[in-house]
């Protein structure tokens, strides 16, 4: 077959909603923004651990202390999926992990901004993983066998963090005046943040219109935003918190809420490495990553003497 030939039985297969699998043929430019697009969602997953555990250590009982480090640990867990899917296309983790030390890759924008407070970590737990399910229900869909299967364990989970995050909330608005402003607080600084986790308007989406093309995205960054912010009001309504966004407005005809303009001006600032944690983050992860070398020589060191063993024992 020519190659003309193999890319449109590719498509076809994508257009009857077929998985694609990593020793199935493919175009480049799939290749490389599945790697791109796996990839940052798995560095995604592995730096928003930092912001959170913060709080371990200052989390206001056993049970939450207990909770929350079993959601950070998840969050690890959903990163080694990720760089596993990547790794079915050909790249391989240590690349990935030098891409991010580099700054060649990108990680989302919201882990770069700093956690206060203890309402910080109910905001996350709400809306910035209430965001990511929105975007990762419609990726269970996506077209790439791997990924498409680990979106399936991840939003298992997911959900029980975005309940963490609304328990948490939910209590402080309960409580004195100083937790209800302190929720009132994080809410503010985290509702904009949020809305940019779905990236830019789809007028300015490079990579939409392929990504829709090779249903690597099933929804579009406008669509997705739209479902967030349609599902999140009434939830902030029924426990007292105020959406800071005087161009909120309900459309009684369409049933989705208009809203304000987002600082994309801020958004690019940030991913562009210029956000208030942002080197915070990375220089962490690279110190982290050097001190744990010996961990790595030490595994593999293991594994070479087990498959030696194998080999004596089976020869
Ligand atoms: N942050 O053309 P598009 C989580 C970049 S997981 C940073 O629209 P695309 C769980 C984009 O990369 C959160 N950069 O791009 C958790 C591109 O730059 P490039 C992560 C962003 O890929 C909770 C440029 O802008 N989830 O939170 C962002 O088609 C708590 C143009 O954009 C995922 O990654 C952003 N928000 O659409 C963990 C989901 N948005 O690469 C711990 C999977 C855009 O050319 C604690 N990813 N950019 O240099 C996706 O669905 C997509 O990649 C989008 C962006 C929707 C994020």
């Amino acid at each position: 077959m020519s190659t003309e030939e193999k890319e449109q039985k590719f498509q076809a297969q994508i257009n009857e909603n077929g998985h694609i699998e990593p020793k199935d043929f493919m175009p480049d430019g799939y290749r490389h923004n599945l790697i791109r697009q796996i990839s940052q969602h798995a560095h995604s997953e592995v730096i928003g651990m930092q912001p959170e555990a913060n709080w371990i250590t200052r989390a206001p009982s056993l049970r939450a202390k207990q909770i929350l480090l079993a959601k950070i640990q998840d969050e690890g867990g959903h990163g080694l999926y990720l760089y596993s899917a990547a790794e079915t296309l050909g790249i391989s983790r240590e690349e990935m992990i030098e891409q991010l030390h580099e700054g060649k890759a990108k990680y989302s924008n919201i882990f770069n901004y700093p956690t206060l407070n203890w309402a910080d970590i109910g905001a996350i737990g709400w809306l910035v993983d209430g965001a990511a399910i929105v975007n990762q229900v419609s990726l269970q869909r996506t077209s790439f066998g791997p990924y498409s299967r680990a979106m399936i364990r991840i939003c298992k989970e997911e959900s029980f963090h975005q309940r963490q995050g609304y328990e948490i909330m939910t209590k402080m608005m309960r409580g004195t005046k100083d937790q209800q402003a302190m929720a009132q607080d994080a809410m503010n600084r985290w509702w904009w943040p949020a809305l940019m986790m779905f990236g830019p308007h789809d007028t300015d989406s490079p990579h939409s219109k392929d990504a829709m093309k090779w249903k690597i995205k099933r929804e579009t960054n406008d669509e997705l935003r739209q479902k967030f912010i349609d599902k999140t009001i009434p939830q902030a309504e029924l426990i007292g918190l105020t959406i800071p966004d005087g161009d909120l407005k309900l459309d009684a005809k369409t049933g989705h809420y208009a809203y304000g303009k987002i600082n994309w001006d801020e958004f690019y600032r940030v991913i562009a490495g210029n956000g208030p944690c942002n080197k915070q983050r990375v220089s962490h992860h690279v110190k982290t990553h050097e001190d744990g070398e010996w961990v790595r020589e030490a595994a593999q060191a293991y594994k070479q003497k087990r498959t030696h063993r194998e080999e004596v024992l089976t020869a």
